[in-house]
């Protein structure tokens, strides 16, 4: 079902202070950029490989108030990991058989993530305390 690591989200204080450390660690270069309001985030994707099965990036999450997951999680926690995205070729079919399994999904229906792709949370609950998102790319991402 899985087709690659997608990225992996942290939860950051400020896009502004964070991007330069991972430019500056990894020269990772920014790919994309995006504020996305019913997520609650500032969102900036740094890619460190592109494959044949499409991109994995980290995803630095800045949130757009506190009152939002990662708003929430910064209070909480502080920076850290926030998920992990995982690839998939087709997001209703993996939904449809999570479902059928009976895993506790955030998002019973895609929703709209980065760079126009489909996305879906599954709770943390059911896999070690690992936040998890399934993610269908859009095309040529
Ligand atoms: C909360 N918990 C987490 C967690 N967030 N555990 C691991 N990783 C996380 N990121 C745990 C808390 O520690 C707590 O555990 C329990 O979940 C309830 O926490 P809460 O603070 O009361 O939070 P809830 O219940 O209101 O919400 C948790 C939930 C929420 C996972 C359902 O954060 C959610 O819907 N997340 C999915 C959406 C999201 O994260 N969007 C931002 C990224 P205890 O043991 O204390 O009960 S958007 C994104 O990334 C996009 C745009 C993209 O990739 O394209």
């Amino acid at each position: 079902m899985l087709t690659r690591i997608d990225h992996v989200g942290i939860a950051v204080a400020s896009l502004e202070e964070a991007i330069p450390r991972y430019e500056a660690a990894f020269g990772l270069k920014v790919a994309h950029q995006e504020t996305n309001e019913a997520q609650g985030v500032r969102e900036a994707m740094l890619l460190v490989h592109h494959g044949d099965t499409g991109g994995s990036y980290v995803q630095l999450l800045e949130p757009v108030r506190p009152d939002t997951p990662v708003g929430k999680f910064l209070a909480k926690k502080g920076p850290g990991i926030h998920h992990i995205a995982y690839g998939v070729a087709d997001i209703d079919a993996a939904l449809a058989a999570l479902t059928v399994t009976g895993f506790d999904l955030v998002n019973k229906t895609p929703v709209h993530g980065t760079s126009g792709s489909r996305i879906a949370f599954m709770h943390p609950k059911g896999l070690g305390g690992v936040l998890t998102e399934l993610v269908e790319a859009a095309e040529g991402h």
